[in-house]
C-alpha cells in the first residue's frame, strides 16, 4: 500500500519533532512531473510549454520536460524514461489519439498516475488515467460552425469552403471537423469542397492554400482552419495570389493567439474561436491532489470565447497568449 504525501509527512513530521529524526527531515521532498511535450509546432503550443514551465517553478514542483517534435515514438520514449525514473506523475498532451495503451499500462504497473492535458486519447480503460484536462474540441468546431452560418445567413448561391485540418490523427483536428460538419450541414449551401491537413503549422498551412487556389481559385468563398497558424500561413498564400483575406475569402480560424488577433486588427482573418493552452495552473493543482490523495474529476473541460474581428483590437490588451 503506497502511503500519500500527506500521511508521509505527518509521519515525518511526528519522528521529527520526537527526536527521532533531524529536523531537517520536516522539508518536502519535492514533487517530481515528467511531461511530454507534443513539440513546438504552434504559437499555442509555444504559450502551452511556457504555462507548464512557469506554473512548476512557481508551484515548487520538479518539472522533467521533452519535446518530441510531433513524433509519437518520441514521447513514448520520455514517459519510458519518466517510468524508469520513477517519477510522482507523469502527464502528456498525445501527439495522436491510438497507440497509448501499451505505455500506459506501464506507467500503471509501476504505479505512476498519469493526466492527460490538452489532447485525449482512445482507450476503452480509462483507469490508465486519472483525468483528462483541456478543451471541448468538438464545442469548438461547432463554435466556428454557428458563426459562419449567422455570416451567410443572407447568402443566397453556394458557399465554398476549403478546410486546412490539424495533425492527421489528432484530438483536435478529428473533433474540430466534427463540430463543424455537424453545424453546417444543416444548409446544403455550404459545400466542403477541398480538405487537407497542413499539421497545424504556418508553413505547411500556406503549402495547402497555394495548391487549394490552384485548383480552385476565384470558386473558393470560406477557408476554415483547425489553428491559426495554419490561418496565418495561408493569408500569405491569398495574398501572394492578388486576392484580399478577409473579404475575398471569409476566413474561420482557432485558437486565439497573439497573432490571429494582430491578423484580425489588420482585417486579414475574420474570426478566432478561443482554444486556451493556459494548462500549467490547473495541471500543478492536480498533481498536488494526487499526491495527497484526492479524487479528481476523469474530465476537466476549459471555459473558452469566441473571437470576432470586430472586438480583437479592444481585446487584445486582455490577452494572456
Ligand atoms: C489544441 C492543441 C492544438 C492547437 C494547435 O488544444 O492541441 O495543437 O489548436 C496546436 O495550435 O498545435
Amino acid at each position: 500500500m503506497t502511503m500519500n504525501r500527506r500521511t508521509l509527512n505527518t509521519a515525518l513530521a511526528a519522528a521529527a519533532l520526537s527526536g527521532m529524526l533531524p529536523l531537517s527531515a520536516l522539508a518536502q521532498k519535492k514533487l517530481v512531473l515528467g511531461f511530454a511535450q507534443v513539440g513546438a509546432e504552434s504559437e499555442w503550443r509555444t504559450a502551452n510549454t511556457e504555462s507548464i514551465k512557469s506554473s512548476a517553478k512557481e508551484a515548487g514542483i520538479d518539472l522533467k520536460f521533452s519535446d518530441a517534435q510531433q513524433k509519437q515514438e518520441n514521447q513514448i520514449k520520455a514517459i519510458r524514461s519518466y517510468i524508469a525514473q520513477k517519477v510522482d506523475v507523469i502527464a502528456f498532451s498525445p501527439v495522436v489519439e491510438s497507440g497509448w495503451e501499451t505505455v500506459l499500462r506501464e506507467a500503471k504497473a509501476a504505479k505512476i498516475p498519469v493526466v492527460l492535458t490538452d489532447r485525449s486519447v482512445n482507450t476503452k480503460d480509462d483507469s490508465l488515467y486519472v483525468t483528462f484536462m483541456g478543451s471541448d474540441f468538438t464545442e469548438e468546431g461547432r463554435k466556428a460552425g454557428r458563426w459562419l452560418v449567422e455570416k451567410m445567413k443572407d447568402q443566397k448561391g453556394e458557399v465554398n469552403i476549403v478546410e486546412l485540418q490539424g495533425t492527421v490523427g489528432s484530438a483536435p483536428a478529428i473533433d474540430r471537423k466534427k463540430g463543424f460538419e455537424e453545424i453546417i450541414k444543416a444548409d446544403p449551401k455550404f459545400k466542403i469542397i477541398r480538405s487537407q491537413t497542413g499539421d497545424f503549422t504556418r508553413a505547411k498551412g500556406k503549402e495547402v492554400m497555394e495548391a487549394f487556389l490552384k485548383a480552385e481559385g476565384k470558386k473558393i468563398n470560406v477557408l476554415f482552419a483547425h489553428n491559426d497558424d495554419m490561418a496565418i500561413g495561408a493569408i500569405q498564400a491569398i495574398e501572394e495570389a492578388g486576392l484580399k483575406p478577409a473579404k475575398d475569402i471569409t476566413i474561420i480560424s482557432i485558437d486565439g493567439v497573439k497573432g490571429a488577433f494582430e491578423a484580425m486588427i489588420a482585417g486579414k482573418l475574420n474570426v478566432s474561436v478561443e482554444c486556451s493552452p493556459l494548462l500549467g495552473p490547473q495541471l500543478m493543482q492536480a498533481v498536488k491532489d494526487i499526491k495527497d490523495g484526492k479524487t479528481l474529476p476523469k474530465r476537466i473541460v476549459t471555459v473558452e470565447g469566441i473571437f470576432p474581428m470586430e472586438v480583437a483590437a479592444k481585446e487584445f490588451p486582455n490577452r494572456k497568449y
